[in-house]
């Protein structure tokens, strides 16, 4: 079944589900907000529902359900490699459910039927300065896009509330279908002399960015096919989801809510710890010339936190254990990288850190994040622009920042508009008590 049957089929279910918790239990208290956390970045507060994904403290990441060693494993293959095609992942992240070969392909078709990015797109990149962060251009080119909005050409004319999501959906496949070319020849645009290469149709999503960028080793396009699955999403109020879902609430279309969700992914503490975090390990591995011993590593680690900076890939808002996206990648790399020096740093350190921050008393989570490893891979393979990576994050993201959005005007979500006070009210607040 296509996508749009599929959602289109659940939606009464789905709805009856939210108005009757509306209706019957409205008035149900989720959660106390304390002072503590309105200062604290509204940490832990439930602000939204989505049955897209979901991130236990304990458990990691599940799409719709699923684990990460679930979702590599039940999602259909590529027939050059080991990892699921992203069309699956889609399908997946839509509908719920786990796709048939024949769906995953479907998804496939679709998008390759659908990637002919405009040429304004590329040629609004062009004229911005050769030191432009490459998600800048990433953020760019998706808001050159959003002259070809489905839905916000048909809502200037007028359509029933009903039908928003199909229009949104019908966004959100094109979108997703240029993605490959857009990143691809932002890569090339940065790094390759500026040649443009169309995708190959013989390839599937995730690997076409690896033909359009000149990588066509089939280990690499595999480690793209896990690279999408594992960081196309991550509940619904992390910064970049949350930010393109508060725009979307809007009735602002697929283009702006993503490309303002990139923006968002664009900050250290979010998707460039990626770039960071590749940094950092060559900044080691260039300060100790050969492999360091595991006290010279210790001594080194203590003395880098007590200088007051941050090891990037570690600590997590949500997660307490090491994150299963970066056992998936050790996995891929003990496999395909087992001798490569960086990956033997990142396990080195992945033995000592841990201890280290945990003695430390205030990290909540001592533990490596998805970004730990992440562009050690890319540099193995010979994608060394460490300031790409967070685009690779991005590209990946919006798969499932799309899905929130479609689904949120599919169950009719209206407009996001929390509340803020002043101090002096906070402090009457407290006093009135
Ligand atoms: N290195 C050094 N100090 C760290 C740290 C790290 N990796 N992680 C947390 N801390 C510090 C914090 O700076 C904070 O210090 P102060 O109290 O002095 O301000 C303290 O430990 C407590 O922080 P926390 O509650 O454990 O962490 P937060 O929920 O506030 O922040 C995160 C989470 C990810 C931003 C933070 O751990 C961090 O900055 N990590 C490094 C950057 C990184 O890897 N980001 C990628 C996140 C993945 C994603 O976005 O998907």
């Amino acid at each position: 079944m296509k996508i749009e049957h599929r959602i289109a089929s659940k939606l009464t279910e789905e709805r009856a589900r939210m108005q009757n918790l509306v209706k019957e239990h409205g008035k149900f208290s989720i959660a106390e907000v304390t002072v503590e956390q309105v200062y604290g970045g509204i940490r832990g507060v439930p602000i939204h529902v989505t049955d897209v994904s979901h991130v236990d403290p304990q458990e990691g990441l599940r799409l719709r359900g699923y684990a990460v060693p679930e979702v590599l494993e039940k999602l259909p293959k590529s027939e050059h490699g080991e990892y699921p095609l992203a069309g699956g992942l889609y399908y997946l992240l839509m509908t719920g459910e786990i796709p048939t070969k024949q769906e995953a392909n479907q998804v496939e078709i679709e998008w390759k039927v659908r990637s002919n990015v405009p040429e304004h797109v590329f040629k609004s990149l062009q004229p911005m300065p050769a030191y432009t962060h490459p998600m800048t251009l990433f953020s760019q080119a998706i808001l050159a896009l959003q002259s070809e909005s489905v839905f916000a050409k048909r809502f200037y004319y007028g359509i029933d509330k009903e039908d928003y999501w199909g229009y949104y959906l019908e966004d959100s496949l094109n979108l997703t279908a240029k993605l490959p070319t857009i990143i691809a020849n932002i890569y090339n645009l940065k790094y390759r002399n500026g040649i443009f290469v169309q995708p190959n149709p013989k390839l599937d999503w995730s690997a076409n960015f690896a033909y359009m960028i000149g990588k066509h080793d089939p280990a690499y396009m595999d480690l793209m096919r896990l690279f999408v699955v594992l960081h196309s999403d991550h509940e619904g109020a992390n910064v970049s989801a949350h930010a393109s879902h508060l725009v979307a609430s809007a009735l602002s279309d697929i283009y702006l809510s993503c490309s303002s969700g990139m923006n968002g992914l664009a900050g250290p503490l979010h998707g460039l710890a990626n770039q960071e975090c590749l940094r950092w390990l060559l900044d080691v591995q260039s300060h100790f010339k050969v492999v360091p011993t595991e006290e010279q590593l210790r001594q080194y680690l203590v003395e880098f936190l007590a200088s007051g900076r941050m090891i990037p890939g570690y600590g997590h808002a949500v997660l307490r254990v090491t994150d299963p996206r970066f056992t998936a990648q050790r996995d891929f790399a003990c496999k395909f990288l087992p001798d490569d020096p960086l990956f033997q740093l990142v396990d080195m350190v992945y033995q000592i850190l841990p201890g280290i921050l945990s003695q430390n008393g205030k990290v909540k989570n001592p533990w490596p994040n998805v970004d730990a490893i992440n562009g050690t891979l890319q540099y193995h393979f010979g994608v060394t622009e460490a300031d790409f990576y967070t685009v690779l994050f991005g590209f990946s993201r919006i798969l499932g920042i799309s899905t929130h959005v479609v689904w949120s005007r599919a169950m009719g979500k209206p407009l996001e508009r929390p509340k803020s006070l002043t101090t002096d009210i906070l402090e009457s607040m407290i006093k009135s008590v």
